[in-house]
């Protein structure tokens, strides 16, 4: 069983590495970008063609595995169980920063079992930055395995957050959000999500919080936040859906108990 996931792992990491490569080709080149759900939800033909190849490559190598990404190319449709092995894909987290900086977007590959994290693979293609962990061997970045995390009082937590979020007067968490930026020693926003929650696991930041995510968002790094000993969940403490979007914290276990317990975790 556990060469088998070892196997599939290597093939992960093979495809992964190929399609950052067929993605910094395609930088060579103008990139046409459209509007999604909004005039600043943004999607390219490069998002579109890597999520493709992932797509036939997982068809042809693994027949019977499931598969969803962000962009919805499968044929079969929208995913409505985890059963089985299922692919659940990102192929730009960060297209903003894609199409703006050319800089600071990840591919994101988790794969789970029967609901279970098995592999994820977060690859900062500009950086050549690879996350990657199996469930039970450790997370790694690129060759050097992440320690387990250390704890940092909440007065000297630096957390990942959008700052639209505490403009953003719908947002129902605007308050108490703000009372914990205020509290924390400083926050950072890389505008990757996937990249944030690697950064969390190798101790660049203590926490990342967003008031709304998907699952290929986050699908590969709570595979690798679970081999250091970090914690995620809703604003209000539960398991995240790996079929709904929702709120998301994620961080080391003191700092993620504190921050859902005196502010994220009441209705205000
Ligand atoms: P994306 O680039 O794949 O869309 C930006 O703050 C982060 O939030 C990015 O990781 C971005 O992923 C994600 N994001 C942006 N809009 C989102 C939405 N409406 N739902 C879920 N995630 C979103
Ligand atoms: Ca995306």
């Amino acid at each position: 069983m556990s060469l088998h996931w070892n196997e599939i792992e290597k093939i992960a990491k093979a495809w992964t590495i190929e399609a950052g490569e067929n993605i910094k080709k395609a930088l060579e080149n103008p990139i046409e970008v459209k509007a999604k759900s909004n005039p600043d939800d943004l999607v390219t033909q490069v998002d579109k063609e890597t999520e493709q190849f992932f797509y036939q490559k997982i068809k042809e190598t693994f027949p019977g595995h499931q598969f969803l990404g962000e962009e919805g190319v499968a044929e079969e449709g929208k995913l409505n169980s985890l059963d089985g092995t299922v692919w659940i894909i990102d192929p730009i987290d960060g297209t903003m920063n894609f199409v703006h900086q050319r800089y600071n977007f990840a591919i994101s590959v988790g794969v789970y079992h029967e609901g279970v994290g098995m592999i994820g693979i977060i690859y900062d293609v500009m950086s050549n930055e690879m996350f990657h962990a199996r469930k039970g061997e450790g997370a790694f970045l690129n060759d050097d395995e992440l320690l387990p995390v250390k704890e940092r009082p909440l007065h000297e937590a630096v957390i990942g957050v959008n700052g639209r979020w505490l403009v953003e007067e719908r947002n129902v968490y605007q308050n108490p959000l703000r009372a914990l930026v205020r509290d924390v020693r400083s926050i950072r926003s890389y505008g990757s999500a996937a990249i944030e929650m690697a950064y969390v696991a190798a101790d660049r930041l203590d926490s990342y919080i967003s008031v709304k995510l998907s699952p290929w968002d986050y699908a590969a790094a709570l595979v690798i936040l679970n081999e250091v000993g970090c914690v995620a969940s809703s604003f209000s403490g539960e398991t995240l859906s790996l079929l709904e979007s929702g709120t998301v914290v994620t961080a080391k276990p003191q700092l993620h108990k504190e921050v859902i317990s005196l502010y994220l975790g009441e209705e205000f």
